[in-house]
């Protein structure tokens, strides 16, 4: 049996003083059971524990470690940086070099806004929807999670979902009301959604890819469909990117699947690991974001310099030639090794895939909304991925979320993950 001891210690001590012991709810493993494993340290595909167990890491920090962790290069950017200040509250010429790029991968952000987290790029690009429509009501697909936002803590995936608290004590129920939800991949549930509530819906936000009720990707011609739903009824489409913005393609599931969102957000990646988010769109939209026009929104350690280093010297490295082809083997891999695991062991599992993003479904699927995702077996997602773990892999806590694969993932890694899935699917079917 590996060890756990330090990091059993370290949480009963944390648990006095931080809420759960945790700063993040899903962190806390209430989704699969047991205490959190406390990291030390991250290099490469791998983070190792205090105890000393050395984790092939599934989750890269929810997506930003897309180029592994402590990559020498963003590491060297970061400390350079640190060396001049490490924030000014004022402009830094890193900022606009990575807004152009930014959009650059995504052409819908023709002006950018850094901000501090996806959390806060979400709320923005609802207070900026409001303000431009003129409208109050939001719609949003039930089991997608776009931070904690109040008015997006309406029938919320991951933690959310993971806990069972579909709507959160503190968000007023007035403010509830005005976001509607719909299930995800329903185009005609959209529709009545407009039908009933005339001229007075907002925005559309969703993930084009959902991460956070576990992957789901889009139905063929859905995120084509949702664009001309809103366009007809005179509202704005949010593809909330934050995951799979630079995950899914370098421009995200916009380049990826072939649309062009009204307003976008973003975050995780672009960060390189330090804590960014952004949101964008035409020129018109963000022309009335305050200075240049009356919607207010700012942040003291927004286009943080160190954080600008880190995204920009990630994005670098994510630009060298067959870095997603280099992603997408390694999905296909994965994703094999842990289809041939089950069917060997005859555990039913419907593992969802788009690139370096999937989630193995304990059910037969396909999993197509939020309703889908919830007859996952959980308890069977609990006892592989506690097998998982004494096997050196750290997964997702929680079946209702995503796994993040990274450009460091050897085939040597790749082996290490089919042989322990082999043994851990063994496990599930013993009971
Ligand atoms: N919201 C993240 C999962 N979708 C979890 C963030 C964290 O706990 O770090």
């Amino acid at each position: 049996m590996v060890s756990f001891r330090k990091s059993e210690e370290l949480m009963e001590r944390a648990r006095d003083v931080l809420v759960g012991g945790v700063n993040s709810p899903v962190r806390a493993f209430k989704g699969v059971g047991g205490t959190p494993v406390v990291m030390a340290r991250g290099e490469g595909a791998y983070l190792w524990d205090v105890d000393g167990n050395k984790l092939l890491d599934l989750v890269g920090s929810w997506g930003p470690m897309i180029v592994g962790h402590a990559h020498p290069d963003v590491v060297a950017a970061v400390i350079e940086r640190t060396r001049l200040g490490t924030s000014y509250g004022a402009p830094n010429a890193l900022e606009a070099e990575l807004a152009e790029e930014v959009r650059r991968a995504f052409p819908a952000m023709e002006k950018v806004r850094f901000v501090s987290s996806g959390t806060e790029a979400t709320m923005a690009a609802l207070r900026l929807a409001r303000g431009a429509t003129g409208r109050s009501l939001i719609v949003k697909a039930a089991g997608c999670y776009h931070g904690h936002g109040d008015s997006l803590l309406v029938k919320a995936g991951s933690g959310v979902a993971t806990l069972g608290l579909p709507d959160s004590p503190g968000v007023p129920a007035e403010l509830a009301r005005m976001t509607i939800t719909v299930p995800y991949n329903d185009v005609p549930a959209l529709e009545r959604a407009f039908e009933q509530h005339k001229d007075a819906i907002a925005a559309f936000i969703v993930e084009p890819v959902v991460g956070n009720m576990g992957l789901v990707p889009p139905q063929d011609g859905y995120l084509k469909a949702i664009k001309e739903v809103c366009n007809r009824h005179g509202a704005l489409l949010i593809l909330d990117e934050v995951m799979t913005g630079f995950r899914v393609a370098y421009g995200g599931a916009q380049e990826r699947y072939g649309v062009r969102a009204d307003i976008v957000t973003l975050g995780k990646i672009i960060g390189g690991g330090l804590p960014v988010g952004a949101y964008g769109a035409g020129k018109a939209l963000m022309g009335k974001v305050a200075p240049e026009g009356p919607i207010y929104q700012a942040g003291t350690l927004s286009g943080n310099p160190l954080a600008m280093a880190a995204g920009l010297t990630t994005l670098k490295l994510l630009r060298a030639p067959g870095a997603y082809q280099k992603l997408e083997r390694t999905g296909a891999t994965v994703q094999q090794g842990l289809e041939d695991a089950a069917r060997k062991a005859g555990i039913d599992l419907c593992v969802q895939r788009v690139g370096s993003m999937f989630t193995a479904f304990f059910q037969q699927g396909p999993v197509r909304n939020e309703d889908d995702a919830l007859k996952s077996d959980r308890k069977r997602f609990g006892v592989f991925f506690h097998a998982m773990l004494q096997r050196g892999v750290y997964l997702a806590p929680s079946q209702l979320e995503a796994a993040f694969l990274s450009l460091a993932m050897s085939d040597a890694d790749l082996k290490l993950l089919a042989d322990a899935a082999a043994e851990s699917m063994a496990v599930v079917a013993r009971g």
